[in-house]
């Protein structure tokens, strides 16, 4: 009786543009090298690309500002460029989702523009305007990239809010006609022939009335899940969605597993599934991500079980261990030294198995890793010098500065694509790349991974062939069997008769697993457990009751 679709039996290749591949020596990642790279993506096995914003934009934060949402970003090409890396991954049996950002808007955007002329121009109530308040901002609200979320525009001598940078001002969806916009554009792509949307900050749309403050009770910032929000993506889900065979995923900061079954419901047209944040948050203190804190094993067991669980018959999962936005997963969950291949496995290993979509951001399949640039001034990401100015302004040490953006800037994730390991630039650029190369690229690269049968890259790929030939890979139910040992995660999936058990030791000391074997029986009265995948040799004849795991070993087992 389960609901078997296409998006959930899909593994998904997260493209960051500007670091991919240049084809022109701006330093600059492009179309044109996107389409280079199609037979790449083929030969790892995945089925859809989503790519990260291409849109024209003055990329203060690097396309998620839109100045024209049917434009092509210059520096990426054209939309004849676009046009062929649609057709390009069509022809090859792969499907293509965008990046749709429409909590906000560049303010370069003609929208904006028109906006901040005069307070009864016509496009005025686009975005969300308001007088100061004793000579002060309408508010407390703060923005993501530090600082106030309000901008005093003198030509008017109002203020408008951005929850973002200054450059991103929100816009007013409260507004039908800022709606009925989003929704042409939408059909205006979708026509085009795209598979999906990834919806950027999708539940920031709506705002509580009365903008309150955030000391006027309420509980927690009072733009996230607004009274509006599931009213406006029924109606884009009516308007759009509905009349297109795509896929959504919508981006959702702090939601609980309640949420994500009203985003995400199996009866709530909405959208398909969410990514939503919280083993991202295991590492971050109560000050949030850059008071960075270790983390335990159970306490990550925990939020993927409690995910897992709560959401099954319900809703479906989005997995994945980083993105544009986070530090690289090998250095964050895994040991990027000594055991760069085997912990790249282990939790690749976790990735595939686990019930959702599965999604592998750029470099991962080859085991890239965060990079430590010496200097501030290497640095492009906004967020993460904004945050570096805040820092020193209330007189922090530099040094101390640098170790929690080398933990958690997201510009770890925005390094150039590590293609060959004997080309200036790993290959990415014959120019200058816009953000340095990391250093590590003569050892990390494609070339040398598609060279090594025993590479992470042949193991993702494997992983990816797995899931289209066992389908309790994609739609069994997840059971944790050990929540309490802070060393070895395992679980097994069910689905009818087939039975998958995963076990994985996290760290870099032996560790043994025993497994009770009743579990099996409860199934069939045989008792036969095939090893279906691991990141070490097995002998075949070791017994799968009392499991001896190496550093970072990955078994998974098919019981039967
Ligand atoms: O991210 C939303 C978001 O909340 C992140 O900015 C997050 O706060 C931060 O990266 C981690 O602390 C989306 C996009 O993924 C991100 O790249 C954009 O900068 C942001 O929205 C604004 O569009
Ligand atoms: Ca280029």
């Amino acid at each position: 009786s389960v609901d078997k679709k296409w998006w959930k039996e899909s593994v998904v290749y997260q493209i960051y543009p500007r670091s991919f591949m240049d084809s022109n020596g701006d330093g600059i990642g492009d179309l044109q090298g996107i389409i280079s790279k199609l037979d790449y993506l083929k030969t790892l096995g995945i089925d859809v690309v989503w790519l990260c914003p291409v849109y024209e934009s003055p990329n203060d934060d690097n396309g998620y500002d839109i100045s024209n949402y049917q434009g092509i970003m210059h520096e990426f090409g054209t939309m004849t460029d676009w046009e062929e890396l649609l057709e390009g991954l069509h022809q090859r049996g792969m499907k293509l989702i965008m990046d749709l950002v429409v909590n906000h808007s560049s303010d370069e955007h003609h929208w904006f523009v028109e906006s901040r002329k005069s307070k009864d121009n016509p496009y005025r109530d686009y975005y969300v305007w308001r007088p100061g308040k004793n000579g002060e901002a309408p508010n407390d609200w703060g923005s993501f990239f530090s600082g106030p979320a309000w901008q005093y525009d003198a030509t008017t001598d109002e203020y408008y809010l951005h929850i973002f940078s200054k450059k991103q001002p929100d816009l007013n969806w409260e507004n039908p006609k800022v709606r009925r916009e989003v929704y042409d554009m939408m059909t205006w792509w979708l026509d085009k022939g795209i598979d999906g949307f990834r919806m950027d900050v999708i539940n920031l749309i709506s705002k509580a009335p009365g903008l309150p403050s955030m000391k006027d009770g309420g509980d927690g910032p009072r733009f996230i899940n607004g009274p509006r929000v599931h009213e406006f993506i029924q109606e884009m889900n009516r308007e759009v969605l509905s009349k297109y065979d795509i896929m959504t995923v919508g981006e959702t900061l702090d939601v609980t597993p309640e949420d994500v079954i009203k985003y995400a419901g199996t009866d709530r047209h909405e959208l398909n599934m969410v990514f939503q944040f919280e083993l991202m948050g295991i590492d971050s203190g109560p000050s949030g991500k850059w008071e960075v804190t270790p983390w335990k094993l159970t306490d990550f067991k925990k939020i993927i079980s409690k995910w897992q669980t709560s959401l099954e018959g319900k809703a479906w999962n989005s997995i994945y261990l980083n993105n544009h936005d986070q530090p690289r997963l090998l250095s964050r969950f895994g040991n990027d030294k000594e055991y760069h291949n085997k912990s790249a496995k282990m939790l690749a290993t976790m990735l595939h198995t686990l019930q959702g979509t599965t999604y592998i951001y750029q470099g991962e399949e080859i085991g890239m890793t965060n990079v430590r640039f010496d200097t501030i001034e290497e640095y492009r990401d906004i967020e993460t010098l904004n945050r570096y100015q805040e820092c020193i302004d209330q007189g922090q040490e530099p040094s101390e500065v640098m170790e929690s953006i080398y933990a958690k800037g997201r510009d770890n994730a925005r390094t150039p694509m590590q293609w060959t390991g004997n080309h200036p630039h790993a290959g990415f650029t014959t120019g200058t790349p816009w953000l340095t190369v990391n250093p590590n690229y003569p050892e990390i690269n494609v070339e040398r991974a598609l060279a090594d049968e025993d590479s992470i890259f042949h193991y993702y790929q494997k992983l990816i062939r797995l899931r289209k030939q066992h389908d309790v890979i994609v739609y069994g139910a997840f059971e944790l069997l050990n929540a309490d040992d802070e060393q070895v995660f395992a679980y097994t999936r069910t689905f009818g008769e087939e039975r998958l058990l995963i076990i994985l030791n996290f760290y870099d000391k032996p560790a043994r697993f025993e497994w009770n074997w009743s579990k099996v029986e409860a199934i069939s009265g045989e008792r036969t457990a095939e090893l279906l995948i691991s990141n070490y040799d097995i002998p075949a004849s070791e017994d799968v009751r009392q499991v001896d795991l190496r550093p970072y070993e990955a078994r998974v087992y098919k019981l039967s």
